[in-house]
């Protein structure tokens, strides 16, 4: 993704029209009109991606890579073309290297306990930043654990930008995994994945992006990213929850043993010992979520409809747009703000708890997500129990901006009195 883009507003997107293919957006909340400014938690689906989903159960539901049947061989070829899809989407070389899990979750896990426990010992180090989401701290936690290997972390600054330097100091011949986010879910920080990536490789470590807040507002390629492994979600690209992906690298894939064992992830199985499937499947234990990798496919569709650019572009304006506003409204303090931000808006306001601001603004049909975030080392570092975040997707307007700053202007006064 790219927050070069342009900083102007009007949108370069029709974003009145497309608004109109959510559904979820055109009701009324309180008496108010939805606002939805919750879209790192989650986004809206197109209508788009809600009929590919009822049509593939209306018609084509039956279990995938089993059947000769008519049906199951409808079914595959829905989930072998998104597949395709989803490959084309992030520039991956293969198919192979496709794999589907749960979700950003259910990928770092899997790297986790495939590739990390099948390759660290006491002596080496895992590194992570400051800033990373606790889907991409735990699972190196327990993984550390396990192995005796040392979580290391690598640190930011007030403005919530990776300190580049201490970077590069902490990655040693010890370092083996290197883990972070591509966009930071709490901050907003946009970190320099390539750059990184490149001073991981030289100390040869391998790299794991966490793409679950870039992938829906950029164009996102893991072959100029140069990492080695890349996860995010269905959910928060416009598609259904419950699916995501894990890009990785087809010679680190090969080597790495399965995770889960059942159904479709052997090639032969006897009491004396199995054998494993080809990749992508030799990680895909189980009957998939096939109507989430169906309507992952139709995101994906729609977003390529619209281009990546233009999306990115739409949000770095309203990004500004915001800011500006942020600036002039007395008692507010934004938390986060990285030279290179994603549309997302960390804020605190004077004396107001976090949670009293979100149920205010839900008062009055303004959406936003309030706590820790899943980033309770983030909050930490900023000496916060929680903030509360606007967050922009594609269907966002500059009259949304505004009822964001009314409803937050209403919510100072009421705790003014
Ligand atoms: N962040 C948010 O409101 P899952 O739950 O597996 O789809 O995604 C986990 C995850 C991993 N990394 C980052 C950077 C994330 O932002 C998230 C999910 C949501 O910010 C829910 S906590």
């Amino acid at each position: 993704m790219n927050s070069a883009a342009h900083n102007q507003y009007p949108p370069a997107l029709d974003v009145y029209a497309l608004r109109a293919d959510f559904p979820a957006l055109a009701q009324q909340i309180n008496g108010h009109p939805l606002v939805y400014l919750d879209n790192s938690a989650t986004t809206q689906k197109p209508q788009a991606v809600i009929d590919a989903v009822a049509d593939f159960y209306s018609r084509d539901n039956a279990n995938v890579h089993r059947g000769v049947h008519r049906l199951s061989q409808r079914a595959s070829d829905r989930f072998d073309g998104a597949r395709e899809k989803v490959r084309a989407f992030i520039n991956a070389p293969s198919c192979a290297e496709v794999i589907f899990t749960q979700g950003t979750t259910g990928a770092i896990n899997l790297v986790a306990q495939s590739y990390g426990r099948s390759i660290l010992n006491k002596a080496d180090e895992v590194l992570v930043s400051a800033m990373e989401h606790h889907a991409n701290i735990v699972p190196w936690q327990l993984l550390c654990e396990e192995t005796g290997a040392t979580l290391k972390v690598a640190p930011m600054n007030n403005n919530a930008e990776l300190l580049l330097e201490d970077f590069t100091n902490l990655l040693s011949e010890k370092t083996r995994i290197v883990a972070l986010t591509h966009v930071s879910n709490a901050l907003g920080t946009i970190n320099p994945i390539q750059k990184l990536t490149r001073q991981a490789h030289q100390a040869g470590a391998v790299v794991l992006i966490d793409g679950a807040q870039s992938v829906a507002h950029g164009p996102v390629d893991v072959q100029s990213l140069e990492c080695d492994f890349f996860a995010f979600s269905g959910h928060k690209l416009y598609g259904p929850t419950g699916i995501g992906v894990l890009y990785g690298r087809e010679a680190l894939l090969e080597a790495m043993p399965p995770w889960l064992g059942g159904g479709d992830m052997i090639r032969t199985v006897s009491f004396e010992g199995s054998t494993w499937n080809a990749l992508p499947y030799k990680f895909e234990a189980g009957t998939p979520h096939i109507a989430g990798v169906v309507g992952l496919g139709a995101a994906i569709d729609y977003l390529d409809a619209i281009g990546l650019q233009a999306i990115s572009a739409h949000e770095q304006a309203l990004l500004v747009l915001a800011t500006q506003r942020a600036h002039s409204q007395p008692g507010m303090r934004i938390i986060g703000n990285a030279s290179d931000k994603a549309a997302i808006v960390s804020f605190e306001l004077d004396g107001i708890h976090p949670h009293d601001v979100g149920t205010i603004l839900d008062s009055v049909g303004v959406a936003i997500r309030t706590g820790h975030h899943c980033a309770m080392p983030v909050m930490e570092f900023f000496g916060v129990p929680a903030t509360a975040r606007a967050s922009f997707g594609l269907y966002n307007t500059a009259e949304d901006i505004n009822a964001l700053f009314d409803a937050i202007t209403k919510t100072q006064s009421l705790f003014a009195r």
